[in-house]
């Protein structure tokens, strides 16, 4: 058997990568993997707790119904980021404002994170696959001073790092730092996240849809067409027409593509004319890394990581996965 690598060992060789790294950003992903032991640990056995699963009783800023184990993995990171010193606030999706952390400790930190700590929570109860999703930035305020929206407010082009983990089958975290994607699988009987998908790449070309497709008549029509006319028609050489999966899970669509190459869809409708993705806590991560991988991720008339943000809570259309297929899906736009 050779040799593993544990993400720890990993992180720490990168290290070398950033000329004048001090070490806080290891610690930061360090922690970060830390905090998704323990949800991973907590939803693992949900259904066997008490007071882990259905709904908390509270919506969050955008109206959404907050669900036990949303809270539970708010919480966990967020007290995992006070107590580590790397970060001066966050911003989550699950919080109406973002936080800054007023002890002096985390005032010096560089950094702050804005996240998702509990993607799909509509199959958090049903025992589908969902996951944590982060992107981190240098702080523009200056260090020793309390953190500000400004800090929270930039564009995807600015992020340092970024990273997804899936609770899935197993669990697994997916991170870059700007050099490239990797991928590391929690072996759940030495409790370390071991490098598993070194270099990850998305293919070019794929043979999937993801699209909540009872949302295809109340979007721009030009993406009926694109599914119709690419996705479900046996093309030229093609022994089928192409396969539409939807988990529901951004992460766990997003991660299946990165694999197998294919393309995500979440558009702008009559009824959520925005999308319903939230651009600094799902869309910009997972574009970085889509990026990172060879892949694209754009509003349709946008590349994702240009966007100057306008609010904390922002929601963008959302195309993101193989470039070719990508590329093809925006000819067909018409909006
Ligand atoms: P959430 O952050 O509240 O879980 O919402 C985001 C999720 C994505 O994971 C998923 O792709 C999408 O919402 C599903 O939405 P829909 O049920 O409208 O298809
Ligand atoms: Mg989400």
């Amino acid at each position: 058997m050779s040799k593993v690598t544990t993400l720890h060992e990993f992180i720490m060789d990168r290290q070398a990568d950033f000329p004048y790294a001090s070490g806080e950003l290891s610690r930061l992903l360090t922690d970060i993997a830390v905090a998704s032991k323990v949800v991973s640990k907590d939803v693992r056995r949900a259904g066997l707790l008490d007071n882990f699963l259905g709904a908390h009783g509270s919506t969050n800023i955008q109206g959404e119904e907050q669900q036990k184990l949303d809270v539970i993995a708010d919480n966990q990171f967020i007290n995992m980021f006070k107590t580590g010193g790397e970060v001066c606030g966050i911003a989550s999706e699950e919080n109406d404002d973002f936080m800054p952390f007023e002890s002096e400790f985390s005032k010096n930190g560089k950094y702050v994170v804005l996240f998702d700590p509990l993607d799909g929570s509509s199959n958090i109860d049903v025992n589908v696959s969902i996951g944590t999703i982060f992107s981190i930035f240098r702080r523009q305020s200056e260090v020793g001073t309390s953190a500000t929206l400004e800090d929270m407010m930039q564009s995807g082009a600015k992020q340092i790092a970024a990273g997804y983990v899936l609770y899935g089958s197993s669990t697994m975290l997916v991170y870059t730092t700007g050099k490239g994607v990797n991928g590391f699988t929690l072996d759940p009987y030495i409790g370390e996240f071991c490098l598993s998908h070194p270099d990850m790449r998305m293919p070019e070309m794929g043979r999937i849809y993801a699209m909540n497709e009872g949302n295809v008549n109340i979007c721009d029509p030009g993406i009926k067409e694109y599914i119709e006319e690419k996705c479900q028609t046996i093309l030229e050489g093609a022994p089928r027409p192409y396969s539409g999966r939807y988990i529901g899970s951004l992460v766990a669509d997003f991660h299946r593509n990165m694999i197998k190459g294919g393309i995500y869809i979440y558009p702008s409708t009559t009824v959520d004319p925005e999308g319903k993705l939230r651009l600094l806590y799902e869309c910009n991560p997972l574009a970085f890394i889509a990026e990172q991988a060879g892949g694209i991720a754009t509003t349709g008339h946008e590349r994702i990581m240009d966007i100057e943000p306008s609010r904390l809570h922002q929601r963008v259309p959302y195309f993101v996965g193989s470039k070719k297929m990508v590329e093809q899906a925006m000819e067909y736009l018409k909006g």
